[in-house]
């Protein structure tokens, strides 16, 4: 057998620039590049390798090395999981600002590779600088805490090790069922030691990401539920998107009139103005899908997890008897609401089932229901859209401006705060790709580093990041990268003050907003308003903020200078901020949903004690489906 003589580091590197994957016949790279921010434990190991051999791997400098996981993560959910970046860190704190990023891909099911240095294997330095000492055991890193946010997880202790590790990581990122974050976790002295590797392991390896059939006698059995229900939903997850079988999805929805409702991964499934599109689903939802949810007696899960804001905490599917059947590539989530379980690729599947049930369609009068609703919907948004609210703008009209000025195969990012609910219900999705909101993790913070992501993954789609002043405060830094390499991003800047979402939140649960708004300390105050203390704003100017870290600045005191600055911000060839102030307590309302949210049993407030009366009277909504 052939070798080489390499470095661990080395070799890992040849390894990722050789790996490809493959579906329906079209092969491309899986790494497309590599994040990394260097310290002691990897600037001599993996960044000599990615030094030496720069053309392997795209090296990519970072910030913060949590925003870099966001990027690879929104990069990944771009290119619908079939490619991704790695990421290499230093030991110690670099490692551990990785544990939010992982956990937001894992629980997003979206492919990371994650390279943390790793203190010493041959422990003869020990403690070494960054180094976590555990008195009861030898074998323990802060890479450790990486553990429960990875679907793989291992440490290279010998640079042979490598060999096994780098085959696992891939089988995991390439397996549509079992995605998320990969840690090899890498001792900085391994790093560096060379080893005779069979040059095998670098030849071109094609991963095959294949459109497996849920098993035949259950799709019998779902194409009878089918025939035999009245009114039957379907529910599109990011699985829908992820297999690209939107275009499945359209022809059945054509055919059998069996209307859509989106989760928020799977917002962008159905176009907004087909026939059959009832947009968003649960506590984000809106009146057409939620009040065909309620009624529904069939729910064709398709992609979906069934999150807690798409059941509106098990309270959505509410009429009796109503069932579950589940297309899912991932058996744990095709299980989910003691639904019939069809384990497969989503386009696969639905094609499958689309067969089955040729010269099947749904009844008229529930066809027509189906549209009156999704056109009262669209009468909503546009309401909506053009408030005429003042003297600030209410933030529904700057998602409108930005929406209607942006093409539709421009891509809104957002992940937290009150913006994802509202795009969630009100954004036109004209492009399955258009809408790109993290809502699994809802991370404050991903919002601009993985618009750099999705930038990266299609550079030829303009990116609208939209923000919350509280996002923007914990992460965003990544403007500066964003500037390095010539990325651009129009960063829609909202700012109404503090945690308008979570104030609403606390408002309507009895407790006055308490600690979400920026304003100097008052003592004795519960609530956020001015009335509650001293009420003075703080001296902050996040505009003023995103100019000094590069980025061309737009001030936008309404909706009208909002659009000019969206007009005017399409010349502009790098990154623009448009900061504009909103109204933080107009907001837009919820549609005949509910979100379980616990309340004090016991508290010294009238308020607090009315909000968990209205909990246990909603909490009695609460369905088993089994
Ligand atoms: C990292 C992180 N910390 C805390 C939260 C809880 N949280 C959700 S939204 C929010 C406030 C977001 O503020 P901002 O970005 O200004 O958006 P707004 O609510 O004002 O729309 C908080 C604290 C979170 N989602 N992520
Ligand atoms: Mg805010």
């Amino acid at each position: 057998m052939k070798t080489v003589r390499l470095t661990m580091a080395q070799a890992l590197v040849r390894f990722l620039a050789a790996q490809k994957v493959e579906r329906d016949g079209a092969e491309h790279r899986f790494f497309e590049g590599c994040f990394g921010i260097f310290g002691h434990g990897n600037v001599t190991g993996v960044g000599q390798a990615l030094a030496q051999e720069p053309n392997l791997l795209t090296y990519y400098q970072a910030r913060n090395e949590q925003a870099m996981v966001h990027a690879a993560a929104g990069f990944a959910r771009m290119r619908n999981r079939l490619a991704t970046l790695a990421c290499t860190t230093s030991i110690g704190p670099g490692a551990t600002n990785m544990v939010t990023g992982a956990a937001a891909a894992t629980i997003n099911r979206l492919p990371v590779l994650l390279l943390p240095g790793d203190v010493f294997a041959s422990r003869r330095p020990d403690p070494v600088l960054q180094q976590l000492e555990v008195p009861w055991r030898g074998d323990v890193s802060v890479n450790d805490a990486l553990i429960p946010v990875s679907r793989y997880w291992d440490r290279v202790q010998r640079p042979e090790q490598l060999v096994p590790a780098a085959l696992a990581a891939m089988r995991v990122l390439t397996d549509q069922a079992d995605v998320g974050a990969v840690t090899l976790a890498l001792p900085q002295d391994v790093q560096t030691e060379a080893f005779e590797y069979p040059l095998e392991l670098f030849e071109h390896r094609v991963w095959h990401v294949g459109r497996p059939l849920p098993d035949a006698v259950a799709l019998d059995q779902a194409a009878d539920m089918i025939r035999a229900s009245q009114r039957p939903l379907v529910v599109a997850g990011g699985g829908v998107i992820y297999s690209e079988a939107t275009e499945a999805l359209a022809r059945f929805v054509e055919r059998t009139g069996v209307p859509v409702a989106e989760t928020q991964a799977g917002k962008g499934s159905l176009a907004y103005d087909r026939a059959g599109a009832l947009g968003a689903i649960g506590v984000t939802g809106t009146l057409a899908a939620n009040r065909v949810a309620a009624a529904a007696d069939l729910v064709i899960g398709i992609g979906t997890r069934y999150s807690d804001f798409t059941t509106a905490s098990m309270t959505a599917f509410a009429r009796e008897g109503v069932r579950f059947v589940n297309l899912n590539i991932a058996s744990f989530d095709a299980g989910k609401m003691g639904g019939l379980p069809l384990v497969g690729d989503a386009r696969a599947g639905l094609e499958a089932l689309d067969d089955r049930l040729r010269g099947w369609a749904v009844g008229a009068a529930y066809r027509d229901e189906c549209e009156n609703l999704r056109a009262g919907w669209d009468r909503e948004v546009s309401r909506l859209f053009a408030l005429g609210h003042g003297p600030l703008p209410a933030q529904s009209e700057v998602i409108g401006a930005v929406n209607e000025l942006s093409r539709p195969r421009d891509v809104v990012v957002c992940a937290a705060g009150s913006m994802p609910g509202d795009l969630h219900k009100l954004w036109r999705t004209r492009d399955p790709k258009g809408y790109h909101v993290e809502y699994g993790y809802s991370t404050m913070g991903y919002e601009i580093a993985g618009g750099l992501g999705v930038k990266m993954a299609d550079p030829s789609r303009e990116v609208y990041v939209m923000v919350g002043d509280g996002s923007y405060l914990m992460m965003s830094q990544e403007i500066v990268t964003s500037i390095q390499e010539r990325l651009k991003l129009t960063i829609v800047l909202v700012d109404n003050q503090g945690f308008a979402s979570i104030g609403g939140l606390s408002r309507s649960k009895g407790t006055a907003g308490f600690g979400t708004r920026y304003r100097y300390r008052a003592d004795g105050s519960l609530g956020d308003d001015a009335a509650h203390g001293d009420g003075t704003a703080l001296p902050v100017d996040l505009a003023l903020n995103a100019e000094g870290l590069g980025a061309q600045v737009f001030r936008a005191g309404n909706i009208e200078e909002l659009r000019d600055a969206l007009t005017e911000s399409k010349k502009v060839e790098s990154t623009v901020v448009i900061h504009v102030p909103t109204d933080r307590y107009e907001s837009v309302p919820s549609y005949e949903s509910w979100w379980e949210v616990p309340v004090a049993e016991v508290s010294t407030s009238d308020e607090v004690d009315a909000a968990r009366r209205e909990h246990e009277r909603e909490a009695a909504r609460r369905r088993w489906h089994l």
